[in-house]
């Protein structure tokens, strides 16, 4: 079975979506209060409670751009609907935000086309901390139940630590993992990874890199490198560049996605630590305003906490 099968037959499951709501409890539950009080004392959605909207979308991190075009469909309901009334408003923007994410994320991970990569490459970035390590762990999880041959490279050779944290997970996840020694050139353990990826038949190769964000010069010519070398081995690889951003840092995420996603051709979020923030909000703006197919989300730090991103099941648990 290929890849594109594996995400194509994923619907997301009863289980999935019970633990989906679990790691969203917080944004849920933020969410939900302030949009109670914003409708508090109102039947119906008069310029107040747009107000008030505005601000309860702006706080749980949605963030300004996004939140405006929301606003602006609300209101264009609501002067078509003068009574519109403030118990609608629920269903009118849960429907409206699952609407923009239709339009932004049109990639939908399920229906993705991968064609017939083997080995299928992905490049794992995002500064320190966020959790790339540990969505990695995940994902080759994830992968391996389904059958498929799985490789990490540990290209984040800047601390010992990593290297050792990533072989942790190949063990734990029972998958093979290439490395060096810590201080080697991350370039050159991705070439490794690859090559012998494909003289072992596998399927799906993950390379981790270092989060260091020193500047754009210095990301855009470390991971150009690493790129660089993937590509002398299998032409067009890596197939997908997964931009992992930590969800609970709100704002900052954004910041991160802006200055990525310039250095290099990012294709593909996952927004982690979701369980345990009222900022999932995140969700709905940076792939409003990227216009990067959000992929994956972690909603703990165990290894089956890692989600296949699923527009409907999100927003619908966000208002459950
Ligand atoms: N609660 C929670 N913690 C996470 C999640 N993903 C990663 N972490 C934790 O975040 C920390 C940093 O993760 P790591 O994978 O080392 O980040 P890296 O530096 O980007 O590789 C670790 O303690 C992880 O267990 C998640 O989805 N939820
Ligand atoms: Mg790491």
């Amino acid at each position: 079975m290929g890849l594109f099968d594996f995400f194509k037959k994923k619907e997301t499951a009863p289980e999935a979506q019970e633990a989906l709501s679990k790691g969203l409890e917080k944004t849920k539950e933020g969410f939900l209060s302030k949009l109670t009080k914003a409708v508090a004392g109102k039947t119906t959605v008069d310029d107040d409670v747009l107000d008030n909207l505005e601000e309860v979308l702006v706080t749980s991190d949605v963030g300004v751009s996004t939140t405006l075009k929301i606003i602006e469909r609300i209101q264009q309901r609501a002067a078509r609907d003068k009574y519109l009334s403030t118990s609608e408003l629920n269903h009118l923007l849960r429907d409206e935000i699952q609407l923009l994410l239709a339009e932004n994320n049109s990639n939908d991970f399920r229906k993705f086309e991968y064609g017939d990569h083997k080995p299928y490459v992905i490049m794992v970035v995002g500064v320190n901390g966020v959790g790339k390590t540990t969505t990695i762990g995940k994902l080759a999880h994830k992968l391996k139940a389904e059958g498929l041959k799985v490789v990490l490279g540990a290209a984040d050779t800047f601390r010992a630590a990593a290297v050792e944290q990533i072989k942790l997970w190949g063990q734990r996840v029972d998958v093979r993992v290439v490395a060096q020694a810590m201080g080697s050139d991350p370039a050159s353990v991705a070439f490794d990874t690859i090559q012998s990826a494909v003289a072992n038949g596998e399927d799906v190769v993950i390379i981790d890199t270092a989060g260091r964000l020193h500047n754009k010069i210095g990301l855009m010519n470390e991971l150009g490198k690493i790129k660089k070398v993937m590509e002398k081995v299998i032409p067009g690889a890596p197939h997908e560049i997964l931009l992992v951003l930590d969800g609970s840092t709100g704002q900052n995420a954004f910041e991160q996605c802006k200055q990525f996603t310039e250095a290099t051709d990012v294709n593909a979020l996952a927004i982690t630590k979701l369980d345990g923030t009222a900022k999932g909000g995140v969700v709905i703006g940076i792939s409003d305003q990227f216009k990067i197919p959000v992929k994956y989300i972690g909603v703990g730090e165990g290894v089956n906490d890692l989600q296949l991103f699923d527009k409907k099941a999100f927003v619908d648990g966000l208002f459950k």
